[in-house]
């Protein structure tokens, strides 16, 4: 015999059996919730299983060179990373922005270097950045018929703009002059190349060198050592804050000409090994 529960709300229905609490109408409701829920659990599992097959062949940004273009003018960006050759958009967050795809190429890296560092493709883009922009940096995503990447930021410049790193410049003689404070926008474009920039510093002036180069995705490994006018080593940095970027801070013991070498601390180089070097000076 069964009694409709009115304290539940009479929707909840028990049986007279005080040794069983789930009668015919309950198993009933048992077997329709697994007979539902069993095609929901394989559904589930194919979906992830078909995620994990869209990771494998959704395109990656490994880097995008410059780090960074001025508003308002149209610049060519390259971006190096993983099946970007069948990419068919950039689309940034901000729809004003234009981003043209001019070509699209398989680059496999050299010896046998890991793909996930260097990319096996790469995009040119023509990017114009509308000029109102106030924000100091967008994001973009690159679009593949597999899927989409992760946002990957594209810096805005604003003045002073960075200076273009001059070849040559691969030793004290061959030093580019710089004037304090700057940022400089260069790159190590073969192995065992190094940028050298020739300063002018103050007694007791506070020299502060950063490199960013691994937190914008280029494979640089930079090491930074800063020279005196007689060659001799005031300070040397590989690796800065948990980073594989460097920076070092001295401060100058003697009025004159001061020699910065940036390199790879592997001696490798190639056409994502971009970075920016800021040069400031303190207190
Ligand atoms: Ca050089
Ligand atoms: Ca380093």
């Amino acid at each position: 015999m069964r009694t409709i529960d009115r304290n539940s709300g009479g929707s909840a229905v028990r049986t007279a059996d005080p040794t069983s609490i789930v009668g015919p109408d309950m198993r009933s409701l048992c077997c329709l919730l697994l007979c539902l829920s069993l095609p929901l659990f394989f559904l589930s599992s194919a979906t992830s299983q078909d995620k994990k097959a869209d990771k494998k062949d959704t395109p990656k940004v490994v880097v995008a060179v410059p780090f960074g273009i001025p508003a308002g003018v149209k610049k060519t960006v390259t971006v190096r990373g993983l099946k970007l050759d069948t990419a068919t958009e950039v689309r940034f967050a901000e729809p004003k922005v234009e981003a043209k795809i001019s070509k699209k190429a398989k680059a496999p890296p050299p010896n046998n270097a890991d793909p996930n560092k260097l990319g096996d493709s790469f995009i040119e883009v023509e990017v114009t950045l509308p000029p109102d922009l106030a924000q100091p940096h967008l994001e973009f995503i690159i679009v593949t018929p597999a899927g989409e990447s992760s946002a990957h930021r594209l810096l805005i410049d604003s003045e002073p703009f960075p200076v273009a790193e001059k070849e040559p410049n691969n030793g004290f003689k061959q030093a580019q002059s710089v004037s304090l404070p700057v940022v400089i926008a260069g790159s190590i474009p073969q192995s065992q190349d190094v940028d050298v920039f020739r300063i002018d510093g103050q007694q007791g002036q506070k020299f502060v060198a950063e490199v960013f180069a691994a937190r914008h995705g280029a494979p640089l490994d930079s090491i930074l050592t800063l020279y005196d006018a007689a060659g001799q080593i005031l300070a040397s940095n590989d690796d800065s804050d948990g980073s594989t970027d460097s920076r070092l801070e001295v401060t100058l013991p003697a009025a004159g000409v001061y020699y910065l070498n940036l390199a790879d601390a592997h001696d490798q180089g190639g056409p994502a090994f971009a970075y920016r070097l800021r040069l400031e000076t303190g207190r």
